[in-house]
């Protein structure tokens, strides 16, 4: 099994990208008997983020959150999207024979038109670099929230295609997505997104997660009434965070009625303040060492091409760029 994952630099990590996609890379970098390779989307990023020195710094972020979070360099390659340059001529490959059609249907794309977010070629073929990401390091899974599987049935689409026109030369991958939190609410009960707007920030300092936690969106039935946890945001999000003990006696809690949303959201800015409480105090000591985050990502970069060589040289050879 080979992991293969990628998260973009497009602002502070939420808890919907760690629950549902960095703690499965974590577990995997244990499990993986053949290797896992993650690494910052600066490429997927330019389509939202376009202030150069924005990019640059959530780029280190994004690199010393994954360290914080428990990613292990000497487990698993963690690397730049733009340091390995074969990824993009893949993309090209595997554009010549993208159906339009395919890529209209994408959901995620849909829904930021929806949301009336300007749309470029860069987001609308945005699945197609994902594929190339996925199938240069011949990744078997990939670890991700609900929102990006359908991105891995293109891939597969893609993969499939390409063989079937050429001859075998990816590898299939199948995504892999937690039960539990495969998409986390945001605050106003939405799939939480850096987009829009709804996020709890893993990493924000104690009192702005706390504003953060207060602002989540709340029905408005009476306080002596009993509610089902099943399905409320707030609970949902305790789930992620609170001990089984607080959880317990906040779903009896919910059951018999007679208390305010405003005592659950305290009751989740402590649990969350404990939770991230270890990953925060690491998170500072990795901050301090930029240069050393830095060559942790060249060095992974030389790993992550040379693979990303060999399948690109493959592919070349397969459609006849190569031989002539
Ligand atoms: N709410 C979520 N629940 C579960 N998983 C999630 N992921 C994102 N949101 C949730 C997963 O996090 C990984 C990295 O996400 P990404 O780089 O594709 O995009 P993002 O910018 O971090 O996610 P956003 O905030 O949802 O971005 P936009 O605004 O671009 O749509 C992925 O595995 C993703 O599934």
């Amino acid at each position: 099994m080979r992991a293969l994952s990628g998260i973009q630099p497009t602002g502070p990590f939420h808890w919907g990208n760690y629950f549902g996609a960095i703690q499965q890379y974590i577990a995997l970098q244990d499990e993986c008997d053949d290797g896992s390779f993650y690494f910052i989307a600066n490429l997927h990023a330019l389509t939202t983020v376009r202030e150069k020195e924005r990019l640059q710094q959530y780029t280190l972020d994004g690199a010393i959150d994954l360290l914080a979070l428990g990613l292990d360099p000497n487990k698993a390659t963690l690397f730049v999207q733009s340091d390995v340059p074969e990824v993009s001529e893949l993309c090209w490959l595997l554009l010549t024979g993208t159906p339009m059609g395919l890529l209209e249907r994408c959901v995620s794309y849909k829904d930021k038109l929806a949301k009336g977010i300007k749309a470029d070629a860069g987001l609308f073929t945005y699945p197609v670099l994902q594929a190339a990401d996925i199938l240069a390091y011949d990744a078997t899974v990939v670890p991700v929230g609900e929102d990006q599987l359908q991105h891995i049935e293109v891939c597969r689409d893609l993969a499939q295609s390409f063989n079937h026109h050429f001859g075998e030369t990816f590898v299939l991958p199948k995504g892999k997505v937690l039960d539990q939190s495969a998409r986390v609410p945001g605050t106003d009960g939405e799939k939480m997104s850096k987009s829009y707007n709804n996020t709890l920030a893993v990493f924000d300092d104690v009192k702005a997660q706390r504003k953060q936690i207060m602002r989540i969106q709340t029905d408005s039935r009476p306080m002596e009434e009993p509610k089902d946890p099943a399905g409320d945001v707030l609970f949902d999000l305790l789930k992620l965070v609170a001990s089984e003990a607080t959880l317990a006696e906040w779903e009896a809690t919910y059951r018999g009625g007679g208390f305010g949303y405003g005592d659950v959201k305290k009751a989740l800015a402590e649990a969350a303040e404990t939770y991230w409480g270890p990953a925060r105090e690491r998170r500072a000591e990795w901050a301090a060492k930029p240069g050393e985050v830095r060559e942790i990502l060249a060095a992974g970069a030389v790993k992550a091409r040379q693979r990303a060589g060999e399948t690109l040289c493959r592919a070349q050879a397969a459609c006849g760029l190569k031989g002539w």
